[in-house]
């Protein structure tokens, strides 16, 4: 003890590492107490609940931990003495009621003989304290009124009941015979984030968050019909210190006056997690029961109110979300309820921290623009798609832009030659070929994977007709091979319009490497995101100069490159400095800054993470919305190529009599964000220039009529997800 601390006010915890001892500590810091707790050695860390106290150097240095055992009498003794607290709180119980029936001898030992032990101490010691016993609402058992009181008579039933009812009358006696200070809190049922993992409500709350993770699929439960009065626990611990403050030791209940059975629990609990039917999740398993229940617990804690001025503060429901919440918070799950305030969109922004920490180093070390982490970044990326380069440009579009110009100077192709593109795609595809006085030509879709219908190629080929602009929607890539065979066949040069695709494999081989150019996008909800920004990737040289000129005002591609090189000759120096800012041609600035570039590796290190968890919510959405299958087009793809998920689309049947207005009004009321999925062909732009257009593209016309996207993203867990199934099935009834 330092000589500061003799004027403060001395407690001593037994049971401090438990929930309610580590909320007590805080309680009694906050009042400038100097603490010591009892902790008993175990092999494993068994002081997670104070470990906040250890980052507050003031509280640090007022706490005191001492190892001890509640069924070591010798050590309790000892330690009382050397404390000399003002106040004891017995809190250490082996407190678990279905483990007292297996441990019943060791549950007397310390939760029944443990009170006397340091009563017996208190009283040899002679020293002068106040002594408070956790005593339990378990000892009114098999009830004898409701609600149950201060004067209610005692009905045990489990070895822990019976032990804490031994330990209640110890107290009494002390108090009467030796004339101590001694209080009995008869506390109801009380929980909080800090509850024991196996006590009922944790142990629902943890499953719950687990459920919504995706780690676990069940949780097995006892009996359900049980019901017990539930309060939050650090305003109950304030109960006990009040009690303690008193004039006198009294007897007091502590409880809030409401009942709810387990169901009742798992009711609120689901359904803040946005699942309506829990019974799918839970099973009974025997083991849980016991072999004699207490059924119903309700307590009046009026005497509180009157002579503590104590009452509870926190409903029911706000209990159940403070417990669900800390436990999703921890596992990183986002907790979203069945009444959606926020709106389950298609994309998300899945910052993390060590994306802040790229972006900082960036600004710390002030280099903005293209630096080490664009560098990296295209590397990486270039690599990935098995291009031997790849330019960062500031947005998808920027890359398609420059992929058509490079490739039309490069092929001296002439204005109003033809490019093929498909007739369902977002609308940059086709853009950029006009913006580079080439033709667009559409060409329609395959029903089933929304991409270029390789069948319906050939018939648009004109002798004006110089390449093709792949586009591989929504994270599905197109069907390559035959594509190339035309492509050969009419010496037209690929390019992929890969946008809404990334990292995934065609036939084995990645997307992005079967054109001449090949262009990404990391927009906003794209698979990766730099916020707005692209890619633009190449593994022949020629073009790949010509791309960093086009992108740069048309500056002279070598010297770019050589910009950076800090050993430069003399005469090379001198040639740089001289030719450096010489443009020899017409060009952009689609360049990307540094930071973007920065966010793109962090997000870049996490791709397989997104990449699994996205697949994982498609085919959780698959296999939900599968009994639909009558009425609506699910996602499907062929075996032989990977699907990356950047949407879910999703096309209501030919024969089905469901308007795709109703449905999309359905769930946009229900906060399920849709989107269309942009046929190019009712776009009054092109309409304007082509007149109509949806009579010659039956297969764009019914996706334009009948189908839609919504979002699979990372961030959506199985609370969304069943609540986006749950949506559709409501509406199909
Ligand atoms: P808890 O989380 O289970 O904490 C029990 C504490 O006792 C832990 O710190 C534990 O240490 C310690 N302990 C157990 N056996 C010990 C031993 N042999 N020697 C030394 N320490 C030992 O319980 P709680 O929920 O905080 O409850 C506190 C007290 O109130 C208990 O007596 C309980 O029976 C009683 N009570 C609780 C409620 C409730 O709803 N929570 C209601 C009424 C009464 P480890 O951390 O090392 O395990
Ligand atoms: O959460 P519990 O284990 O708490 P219980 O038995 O009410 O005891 C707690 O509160 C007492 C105060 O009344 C304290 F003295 C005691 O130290 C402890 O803190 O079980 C609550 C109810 C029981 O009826 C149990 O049968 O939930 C039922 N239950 C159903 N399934 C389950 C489970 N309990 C647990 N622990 N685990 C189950 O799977």
């Amino acid at each position: 003890m330092s000589s500061e601390n003799k004027n403060k006010n001395r407690a001593f915890i037994t049971g401090v590492t438990g929930q309610d001892g580590s909320y007590l500590a805080d309680l009694l810091l906050a009042k400038d107490y100097e603490v010591h707790g009892l902790v008993r050695r175990s092999s494993s860390f068994n002081r997670e609940r104070l470990e906040h106290i250890y980052k507050d150097a003031q509280s640090t240095e007022n706490i005191f931990l001492h190892y001890g055992d509640l069924t070591d009498s010798s050590s309790l003794a000892r330690l009382i003495e050397k404390i000399n607290p003002d106040e004891i709180y017995h809190l250490g119980a082996q407190s678990h009621v279905r483990v007292s029936f297996d441990v019943p001898v060791y549950t007397a030992e310390a939760t029944a003989v443990s009170t006397i032990r340091l009563l017996e101490a208190i009283r040899e010691t002679r020293i002068k304290t106040k002594f408070y016993q956790a005593s339990s609402s378990e000892m009114f058992g098999r009830v004898r009124e409701v609600p149950q009181r201060e004067t209610t008579p005692f009905y045990p039933r489990s070895p822990y009941a019976a032990a804490k009812v031994y330990a209640y009358w110890a107290a009494v006696n002390y108090r009467e015979a030796y004339d101590m200070f001694v209080c009995n809190g008869i506390l109801f049922n009380h929980e909080s984030p800090r509850r024991g993992e196996s006590f009922v409500t944790r142990k629902i709350t943890i499953g719950i968050a687990d459920i919504l993770a995706g780690s676990k699929d069940k949780l097995y439960l006892g009996n359900l019909e049980a019901r017990r009065d539930w309060g939050y626990a650090p305003e109950y611990v304030e109960a006990m210190w009040l009690m303690m403050q008193q004039e006198r030791g009294d007897d007091y209940v502590i409880a809030t006056g409401e009942t709810h059975s387990i169901r009742e629990f798992l009711d609120v609990a689901f359904d803040l997690a946005g699942i309506k039917d829990w019974r799918q999740y839970v099973e009974i398993d025997p083991r849980y029961y016991r072999p004699t229940e207490v059924d119903i617990l309700l307590g009046d804690a009026s005497k509180a109110r009157e002579k503590l001025g104590w009452q509870p503060r926190t409903s029911f429901p706000e209990l159940v979300k403070i417990m669900l919440e800390a436990d999703c918070k921890s596992l990183g799950v986002q907790l979203v309820s069945t009444e959606r305030r926020e709106q389950i969109g298609v994309g998300c922004a899945d910052i993390d921290e060590k994306a802040k920490l790229y972006v900082n180093d960036v600004l710390n070390n002030e280099r903005l623009s293209h630096g080490p982490y664009s560098l990296r970044l295209e590397n990486e990326f270039a690599k990935l798609h098995a291009c031997s380069s790849a330019l960062l440009v500031n947005s998808g579009t920027s890359a398609l832009q420059l992929a058509v110009a490079a490739l039309k100077q490069v092929y001296n192709w002439q204005d109003n030659e033809e490019i093929l593109c498909p007739a369902v795609t977002f609308v940059a595809s086709a853009n950029v070929i006009l913006m580079n006085n080439l033709k667009p030509v559409f060409v329609d879709v395959s029903e089933q994977s929304y991409n270029i219908d390789p069948a319906q190629i050939e018939r648009h080929i004109t002798e004006k007709t110089k390449a093709i602009m792949v586009v591989h929607l929504f994270g599905q890539p197109a069907d390559m091979d035959p594509i190339i065979e035309i492509a050969k066949k009419y010496n037209l040069k690929i390019i992929e319009d890969s946008c809404e695709t990334m990292f995934v494999k065609y036939k084995g081989r990645p997307v992005g490497s079967f054109g001449e150019i090949s262009c990404f996008s990391t927009y906003m909800a794209h698979l990766i995101t730099t916020g707005v920004g692209g890619l633009v990737c190449t593994s022949n040289s020629v073009h790949a100069e010509t791309l960093k000129s086009l992108a740069n005002h048309g500056r002279d591609s070598i010297y770019l490159q050589i910009d950076d090189d800090k050993n430069l000759s003399a005469e090379r120096l001198e040639q740089t400095v001289a030719r450096r800012f010489k443009f020899i041609q017409l060009g952009h600035s689609f360049r990307l800054t540094e930071m973007e570039a920065a966010l793109g590796v962090a997000q870049l290190e996490r791709k397989d993470e997104i990449l699994e968890k996205r697949r994982e919510n498609a085919q959780y959405l698959i296999e939900g919305l599968g009994p639909l299958q009558a009425e609506l087009q699910l996602p499907s793809w062929p075996a032989y190529c990977e699907h990356a998920f950047m949407m879910f689309p999703l096309v209501i049947k030919k024969e089905s009599t469901v308007q795709k207005k109703d449905l999309v009004m359905h769930l946009e009321k229900h906060n399920i964000e849709t989107r269309e999925m942009l046929p190019l062909t009712n776009q009054p732009f092109y309409e304007k220039m082509y007149g109509d257009l949806e009579s010659r593209y039956p297969v764009a016309r019914w996706i334009n009529n009948n189908g839609f996207y919504i979002g699979c993203h990372q961030k959506l867990f199985r609370g969304d997800l069943d609540y986006i199934i749950k949506c559709f099935h409501n509406f199909f009834l």
